[in-house]
């Protein structure tokens, strides 16, 4: 997501099934470092056909907003829009809204997009594929014009555990499976998938990890699952597995993982390596020790960049739903926290 990072978009709109008159607007507001919002803004003016769309950018009246498309908006300025109807969150992962003390109470609706789905699964499947056939441990080997020989496991003699089995995590499972890893997904209600074996709640968390030999986690940031990934959850990971320790890759949010104990872990030998895609501050600070650990593979929060077309269409669809007097689709449980 790292192209969206900084960006808050809002797009106003007219109330559902009313014309639009010229006075209407749409809007899009910024709240930018280091990156523009241009792209974005053309997209929805492009696209928006009859919508009226603001460009926050320049004065408007925020009486007149509607519909808000936002990434990371700065807390309090949706509760300034008091005609507000539903919030569109420009990404999966709703956390950066929730923790908005004034977040006004519409329906939020969060990004379900095959695009950004298939991404997230190629980033998956690509670092367990490089964990599991130690593409390091090569690399590493050649440097040293070392011919290496090593018994490599099957993917059937792999156990992959999914913390999260949502959108991304059933779908990555899918292809994992395909693969012929040993696949688990943990989730609080623990919904069976075909070829994969389930782990509910509190229950069965432990069962999950002891079975895990490359963990991922796919789970939205919520209060239960901030800093889940932490020294006792990787000390419950098997160490006899085929890889020569366990595996953590973390796609969720940043928010998940106490990076202390990912290094500790990591030192002491309860992981073997470490894949992280998202991290508490982004950018990852410069002087982060996580940079140059020799078991951490940093990615730059990019592990599902989403396609602003899609996410325009997505949006606009949605809102056509709206005024033809439709529900609206993947709406966020406020309770639940995704
Ligand atoms: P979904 O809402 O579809 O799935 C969430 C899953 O997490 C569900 O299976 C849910 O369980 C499970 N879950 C939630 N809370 C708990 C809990 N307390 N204990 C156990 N399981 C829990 O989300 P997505 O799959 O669409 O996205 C997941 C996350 O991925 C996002 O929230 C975001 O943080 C991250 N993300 C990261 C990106 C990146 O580029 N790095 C890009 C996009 C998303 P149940 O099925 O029972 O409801
Ligand atoms: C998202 C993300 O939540 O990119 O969509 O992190």
């Amino acid at each position: 997501m790292a192209i969206r990072s900084f960006l808050s978009i809002a797009a106003i709109g007219s109330p559902a099934n009313n014309p639009v008159s010229q006075d209407d607007i749409m809007a899009l507001m910024t709240a930018i470092t280091g990156w523009t919002p241009d792209g974005w803004i053309e997209r929805f003016q492009s696209a928006v056909g009859d919508i009226p769309f603001i460009d926050p950018r320049k004065p408007y009246d925020r009486e007149k907003v509607l519909w808000v498309a936002a990434w990371k908006p700065e807390p309090g300025l949706l509760a300034t829009l008091p005609n507000l109807q539903a919030i569109f969150n420009l990404g999966a992962g709703v956390d950066a809204l929730l923790v908005d003390p004034k977040l006004p109470n519409v329906p939020i609706v969060r990004i379900v997009d095959e695009n950004l789905t298939r991404r997230m699964t190629e980033y998956v499947v690509g670092h367990v594929l490089a964990q599991h056939r130690m593409f390091d441990v090569y690399a590493a080997a050649q440097r040293e014009r070392i011919w290496l020989t090593r018994y490599q496991p099957a993917a059937s003699d792999v156990r992959v555990g999914i913390m999260g089995m949502g959108v991304l995590g059933r779908d990555a499972a899918e292809v994992l499976v395909r693969l012929g890893f040993q696949v688990a997904g943990w989730s609080r209600r623990g919904e069976p998938m075909a070829g994969v074996e389930t782990f509910a709640g509190s229950a069965g968390f432990k069962p999950f990890l002891a079975r895990t030999d490359i963990l991922i986690c796919l789970l939205p940031l919520t209060p239960d699952t901030r800093c889940i990934l932490n020294i006792d959850l990787f000390r419950a990971l098997p160490k006899s597995g085929p890889l020569g320790g366990p595996v953590v890759i973390n796609a969720g949010r940043g928010g998940h993982q106490v990076a202390e104990d990912v290094v500790r872990a990591l030192e002491e030998g309860s992981l073997r390596s470490a894949v992280l895609d998202v991290f508490e501050v982004e950018p990852l600070p410069y002087d982060s020790p996580l940079w140059s650990h020799p078991g951490i593979t940093v990615t730059p929060h990019n592990a599902a960049d989403s396609d602003p077309a899609h996410l325009c269409r997505y949006v606009l669809a949605q809102i056509d739903r709206l005024r033809a007097g439709k529900p609206l689709i993947n709406v966020v449980d406020r309770k639940l926290g995704y």
